[in-house]
């Protein structure tokens, strides 16, 4: 791969969901084709997991790793022609230039204002260091995508499946803050391309990019789509339509045991506990957060590991 911005970057997903499944099982046998070779990442917001497991993946591989919080940085202009007088120091031009000298690879994370989505849609940041980077970059999520979340979700689902085509339940949940659709996206396309029963659950009016969606099923009645589920992905968005609205805040949205029943239950973490999933859940056996989790290494190993291949 030459970068990994979105999940259909991954020419064969099956063939890497086994790949690394075999890097969990044996993490350090490519020690030596990372070395002498530097991951930079840069956060434009916060990040517990992809922070410490992208680290974690890289140094597996043998890199060297360097994290740059951008809001440390100086204050970076995107916009082409700016006459820079404003609160802007320096321009992405120049900034994705000078990493690139520095870095083999560059990870981003830059999260939506959710204010404007046209610029949100146009993923300026991400874009920018497509284009201006001379070295591969890949998404730590952006404005509408969380690739390597999608791939950790994908080797769960994988380790964790009892038949051959299990259901998998997309399910709203009601969270206080305004959330990026971005992980729902991932774990749509992630699903359109394994051989599963899908099945999206939301209120009328929180339909996401149908561009996303495609054909997916999406059934309103959430009781109804959860109807003899394996896996239940729980997961709040704001509203794509009314874009970054809060429209439903409705507690009968989160997910209960009584609801979930023998399903495993998924998020991408972090939750609100007793907001988006009461306690009962993520205590129980039936959750599986903490091996999604866990796979964010060995899914960020895996695509690290398929670009330095690339660079051979
Ligand atoms: C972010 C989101 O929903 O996109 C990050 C999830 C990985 N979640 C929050 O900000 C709570
Ligand atoms: N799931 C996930 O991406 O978590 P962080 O925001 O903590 O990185």
């Amino acid at each position: 791969m030459k970068k990994y911005t979105d999940i259909n970057d991954i020419p064969d997903l099956s063939e890497i969901i086994k790949e690394a499944i075999l890097l969990k099982m044996d993490p350090f046998k490519f020690q030596s084709l990372g070395k002498n070779k530097t991951l930079a990442m840069l956060f434009f917001n916060a990040s517990l997991r992809t922070r410490l497991s992208t680290e974690k993946a890289a140094r597996n591989l043998g890199m060297e790793v360097m994290v740059l919080n951008v809001n440390d940085a100086w204050n970076l202009e995107f916009s082409d022609g700016t006459v820079m007088n404003g609160s802007t120091s320096e321009h992405v031009k120049e900034a994705a230039a000078v990493i690139s000298q520095y870095a083999d690879i560059i990870a981003v994370r830059a999260f939506p204002g959710l204010k404007d989505k046209a610029k949100d849609e146009s993923e300026y940041v991400l874009s920018n260091f497509l284009k201006y980077a001379t070295v591969p970059i890949i998404s730590m999520e952006s404005a509408t995508a969380h690739p390597l979340q999608g791939l950790a979700d994908a080797i769960t689902i994988t380790e964790l499946a009892s038949k051959p085509r299990p259901k998998v339940v997309l399910s709203w949940a009601p969270h206080p803050k305004a959330l990026p659709q971005a992980v729902p996206n991932s774990f749509v396309s992630t699903m359109h391309r394994m051989d599963v029963d899908f099945v999206i659950t939301h209120p009328e009016g929180y339909e996401l990019n149908p561009l996303v969606t495609k054909d997916s099923k999406i059934v309103y009645n959430q009781d109804e789509a959860i109807k003899d589920a394996d896996f239940v992905y729980v997961k709040n968005w704001s509203n794509y339509n009314d874009y970054g609205q809060i429209l439903n805040e409705d507690p009968n949205w989160m997910m209960t045991s009584e609801k979930l029943g023998n399903a495993k239950f998924m998020h991408c973490l972090p939750v609100r506990r007793n907001v988006v999933v009461e306690d009962s859940v993520l205590d129980s056996d039936n959750s599986v957060v903490l091996q999604q989790a866990n796979n964010r290494t060995f899914a960020a190993q895996v695509v690290l590991k398929s670009i330095l291949d690339s660079m051979l």
